[in-house]
């Protein structure tokens, strides 16, 4: 029915713009056709007056309304430290072409009203000339001139690597279908070297696990984290297909290329929270960001930088996004020491693992630490259960009290407890599972903990502190069901005496 009416109505208009062509055709042949011209000229110049005031305001008007999705203004500025410079730029251009979009357009329909078609006026013919020449080349020269140097200048800045010695924090970002992945160096600030051939289902990035700085390596999950005015340099690198590293806030855009490592340089200048503070000002970010949920939290407070993907590369191109936080140095911290090595926890021990037999220098040092704490623990402890330490890692060869050469690390850290605490003495336990005779695994046991005795003796620890003992199979820790439970309860403990 409302299709029906709205074509009759279309009908209607038509009919009535006819009748109307009919009519004003009709009063032309009656004034006369010189008449004619004159009107019509005269209305098209007003015309294009007209045309020219509703568009320049229109133009105005729009630009005014806009301005909150203008890139660098209101709540789009820039939160790194290049970004104000190319912010600028387009800024600058921005001004330069809108000078001149208006001024044309004025001189065009100006001149289409001014210089309309009047009777007896006669068009004037200039073949030529060279001052206008000059003005019209010399002025976009020189307008281009400082727009190309400018751009030049903020290229160059932007473009920079870090210079020597400077200070800076090293990550690595490797896009692939469909996610990014970054990887942060350890205590040591460098990030391990990759092979691609090394590439397997465990470790995707084909880390090389023999070279020592990949072992610190830290690979967080959904969200990254950085310290606010800190250079980053980003090494970008692409799995698969072409991708882009974005982090719109930042100003910072660079392709991801297959085989072609890329990298950026930038420096957060605006903590997360910052900018949260400073959308805040907006209308726009103080609507519900659930619009179904109109009491719950406002889109100011849900917002958060973002990395994304800037190259369409595949079906779920989508889901690389990332959040990125921007925080103080201290939670920085914080957050980082939450961080598990990649390699300590994925890779060390299993079969891939090539530093297998080996005992790394970083959990050598971690080893120490954690036993230090234990034993001053103990030390402090006043129930008895907490005075028996387990030494995770002192191991036997097989069948026999020799102790094996990784072994040593461990029984140093016990020798730096009992020079750090030279009043306690202590009684090194031997136990064992219950597989053989319980008389040979009694005797196995108590010569393995005299073989630690000995080893302590054999660093100055006075014999007068430190007695061993045997206990076999009599003190399991857990049933002797399975051979996680039989490992256990194969150990060595000291238990402190006074
Ligand atoms: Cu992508």
């Amino acid at each position: 029915m409302t299709t029906l009416i709205v074509l009759f109505c279309i009908i209607l208009v038509t009919v009535v713009l006819v009748q109307i062509g009919k009519v004003y055709e009709l009063t032309n042949t009656i004034k006369g056709e010189r008449q004619v011209m004159r009107d019509n000229s005269k209305w098209n110049g007003w015309l294009s007056l007209g045309f020219l005031v509703v568009f320049l305001v229109g133009v105005f008007w729009s630009a005014w309304d806009y301005k909150n999705v203008m890139l660098g203004y209101g709540p789009h500025e820039s939160a790194s430290e290049h970004g104000k410079m190319l912010d600028e730029i387009f800024l600058v251009t921005l001004v330069l072409t809108g000078i001149v979009f208006v001024l044309t357009h004025i001189a065009l329909f100006w001149f289409s009203y001014q210089y309309r078609w009047q009777e007896g006026r006669k068009a004037k013919f200039i073949p030529h000339d060279n001052r206008l020449e000059i003005w019209w080349t010399a002025i976009p020269a020189v307008v281009m001139t400082i727009l190309v140097v400018r751009g030049l200048n903020a290229w160059n800045t932007v473009m920079a690597d870090v210079k020597e010695g400077e200070d800076y924090m090293e990550i690595e970002a490797t896009g692939q279908q469909f996610g990014w992945t970054l990887r942060y160096p350890g205590a040591d600030g460098k990030i391990g070297t990759r092979d691609y051939k090394k590439t397997t289902g465990a470790n995707t990035l084909g880390i090389d696990f023999t070279d020592p700085k990949s072992w610190d390596d830290v690979i967080p999950g959904q969200e990254f984290y950085f310290p606010v005015g800190k250079k980053v340099r980003v090494r970008i690198i692409a799995k698969d297909v072409l991708h882009n590293f974005y982090l719109p806030q930042f100003r910072v855009k660079m392709d991801a290329v297959p085989g072609l490592p890329t990298y950026f340089v930038f420096t957060p200048t605006k903590t997360t929270a910052e900018y949260r503070n400073e959308l805040r000002k907006y209308p726009e970010y103080n609507e519900p960001f659930d619009p179904a949920d109109p009491n719950g939290p406002k889109r100011w407070e849900k917002f958060d930088y973002e990395l994304a993907c800037a190259e369409l590369c595949g079906k779920g191109h989508y889901s690389m996004r990332r959040v990125m936080k921007i925080v103080s140095q201290e939670e920085y911290d914080a957050w980082f020491k939450q961080q598990k090595s990649f390699y300590l926890t994925e890779m060390r021990g299993k079969e891939e693992d090539p530093n297998k037999d080996k005992t790394l220098d970083i959990e050598v040092r971690d080893r120490a630490k954690t036993f230090g704490d234990n034993i001053k623990k103990a030390v402090e402890s006043t129930t008895a259960a907490d005075k028996t330490l387990q030494l995770n890692f002192i191991n036997f060869e097989t069948g026999s009290a020799t102790l094996t050469a990784n072994s040593k690390f461990e029984l140093d850290n016990l020798v730096t407890g009992m020079n750090a605490y030279p009043a306690i003495s202590v009684e090194v336990g031997g136990h064992t599972d219950n597989v053989g005779e319980p008389a040979t695994n009694l005797s196995l046991s108590a010569a393995r903990a005299a073989s630690v005795v000995k080893y302590l003796n054999d660093r100055g620890i006075s014999a007068g502190r430190l007695k061993s003992r045997g206990y076999g199979d009599s003190k399991p820790l857990a049933p002797n069901d399975t051979p996680e439970n039989m490992a256990k309860n194969r150990r060595t403990e000291i238990t402190i005496l006074n």
